[in-house]
């Protein structure tokens, strides 16, 4: 059976790590079968997660694993035009590659308290001795990645005003349909529930949880996916 590796779950949803929810949401609006096994992303092939084993091969990288998935168990692509292929390739490059950095700067740059409750969930499970250690080592390699990028070189504000105009985009994009493409999930839903969730139903404060809470339809598809593809955790 495929293994899907991936943060330990908490804070009541399905993971801490967008690109984590994004495939186990993937496995399961795709109905395929997994185990999952909590990880760090040390021992990854590629030094992050997620990644998955499957078939006695390893694969890691979201984009890589659903092209693996679509072509070894489900395609929830295949009825999916040209176009909507397209703007499903834009949107989920807008979550990934831009949203998604707003939001690493949340949890690991913006406030102390922040950073507290993000060390807490993805370090908490390491012997006491060692968790400080490990957790400033690994904020201060966020911390460069994100000026890498280049969000880490605006203030506080600007970096939000970018967040804002990508749930514009996004709130825009989305209407009053079901799914992003229509009535029937496709990868891009798994991607944007994947970051959704880690922005408006976690407990990182931010102006970009604040503003996206202010957009009815994204909250609501938010919580309609969980409903229906997380209803084991809703308990918790
Ligand atoms: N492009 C990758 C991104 C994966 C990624 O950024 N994973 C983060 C967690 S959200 C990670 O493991 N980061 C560890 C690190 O950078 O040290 C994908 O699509 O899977």
């Amino acid at each position: 059976m495929l293994t899907l590796y991936q943060f330990e779950r908490t804070w009541g949803i399905p993971n801490l790590s967008p690109f984590c929810c994004k495939i186990e949401t993937y496995l399961r609006m795709a109905n395929i079968d997994y185990t999952i096994k909590p990880s760090l992303p040390l021992g990854a092939p590629k030094g992050k997660l997620p990644y998955i084993e499957d078939s006695g091969q390893a694969l890691a990288d979201s984009r890589f694993i659903i092209t693996h998935l679509k072509s070894s168990h489900k395609n929830l692509d295949s009825e999916l035009n040209a176009a909507e292929l397209a703007t499903s390739l834009a949107l989920q490059r807008l979550i990934e590659e831009h949203l998604f950095w707003i939001a690493l700067y949340s949890r690991w740059q913006y406030t102390d308290q922040n950073w507290q409750v993000n060390k807490q969930a993805i370090f908490g499970g390491l012997p006491p001795i060692i968790r400080d250690i490990v957790a400033h080592g690994w904020r201060k390699k966020i911390k460069r990645q994100i000026l890498g990028h280049g969000t880490g070189r605006h203030q506080a504000d600007e970096v939000f005003a970018l967040g804002r105009q990508d749930l514009d985009a996004l709130s825009a994009s989305l209407g009053n349909q079901l799914y992003f493409l229509g009535d029937e999930p496709t990868t891009l839903d798994s991607s944007a529930f994947g970051l959704l969730i880690n922005i408006i139903g976690c407990p990182i404060e931010s102006p970009l949880k604040k503003y996206g809470l202010t957009k009815d339809n994204l909250v609501s598809y938010v919580e309609r996916i969980q409903h229906e593809y997380y209803s084991d955790l809703s308990t918790r």
